[in-house]
């Protein structure tokens, strides 16, 4: 994959162009390029650069959620080929973006990372309350729950779900772990989960690490 690659993939994502992205990376999957260096070359430093740009007031909602479908069109095609590797269960995971975001892309990509490590998802969505979390563990009875946030209001959510996953008398059944971007290990050491991973690929290994330790 070329610079020159790398930045026509960012710019689709900025443009929101599906067709072309979609276009451009099956293009490069067809010449042998990893579908795990598309991911961390073009599209996450891309969305990064939306981010910025959105920040900033260079691109607005409307814009971004087209960006959004880009990557999520990207990752249609990339999805299949991550889970290539796919083996029998090592463990069933909870994953959920916490109650008031709707941010998915980053949450669905932890997903994605988990089954290609053999691990069974079952994924709650975007805003999903407390409740909703402790319902979930007592009809699937996962050995960890991950939680996304991408908000610093909406983190604090992780928290409130960590008490009511405790007031329900199933902390000591469940592992945590947490991340989003505005997630740091001492946020998660505060609110007291079990660990933190800073992306996709280190989610799935802390996610291996809790297991074999359980
Ligand atoms: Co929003 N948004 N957004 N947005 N958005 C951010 C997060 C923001 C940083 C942009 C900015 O201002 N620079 C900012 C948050 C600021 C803050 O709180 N500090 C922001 C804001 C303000 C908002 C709104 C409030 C805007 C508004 O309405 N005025 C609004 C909130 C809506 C809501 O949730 N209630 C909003 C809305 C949206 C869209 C709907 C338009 C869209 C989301 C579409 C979707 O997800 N389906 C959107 C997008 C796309 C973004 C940015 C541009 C990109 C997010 C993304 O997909 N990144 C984002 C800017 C940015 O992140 N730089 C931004 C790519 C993805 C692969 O990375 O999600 O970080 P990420 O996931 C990573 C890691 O974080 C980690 O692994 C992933 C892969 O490596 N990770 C975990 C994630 N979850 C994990 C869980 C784990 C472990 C690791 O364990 C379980």
């Amino acid at each position: 994959m070329t610079t020159q690659d790398i930045e026509e993939l960012k710019n689709c994502l900025q443009n929101g162009e599906r067709k072309k992205i979609t276009a451009i990376i099956e293009k490069l999957i067809a010449n042998n390029t990893l579908p795990v260096t598309i991911l961390n070359d073009a599209l996450i430093p891309g969305m990064t650069r939306v981010g910025e740009k959105m920040k900033c007031g260079e691109m607005y909602l409307p814009e971004v959620l087209h960006s959004a479908g880009a990557m999520n069109a990207a990752m249609e095609i990339l999805k299949p080929l991550l889970l290539q590797n796919n083996v029998q269960s090592a463990g069933r995971v909870l994953v959920g973006t916490v109650k008031g975001d709707m941010h998915d892309i980053g949450k669905n990509l932890v997903g994605i990372m988990l089954k290609g490590a053999g691990m069974e998802v079952v994924d709650l969505g975007v805003q999903a309350p407390p409740d909703k979390f402790v319902e979930a563990i007592k009809t699937h009875r996962p050995a960890i729950v991950g939680m996304s946030a991408m908000l610093t209001t909406t983190m604090l959510g992780m928290k409130t779900t960590i008490e009511a996953i405790a007031s329900a008398g199933l902390r000591p059944s469940v592992k945590i772990i947490v991340g989003g971007a505005p997630v740091t290990q001492r946020f998660a050491d505060e609110i007291g989960a079990d660990a933190y991973a800073r992306d996709a690929v280190r989610a799935a290994e802390k996610v291996k690490e809790l297991l074999a330790a359980a």
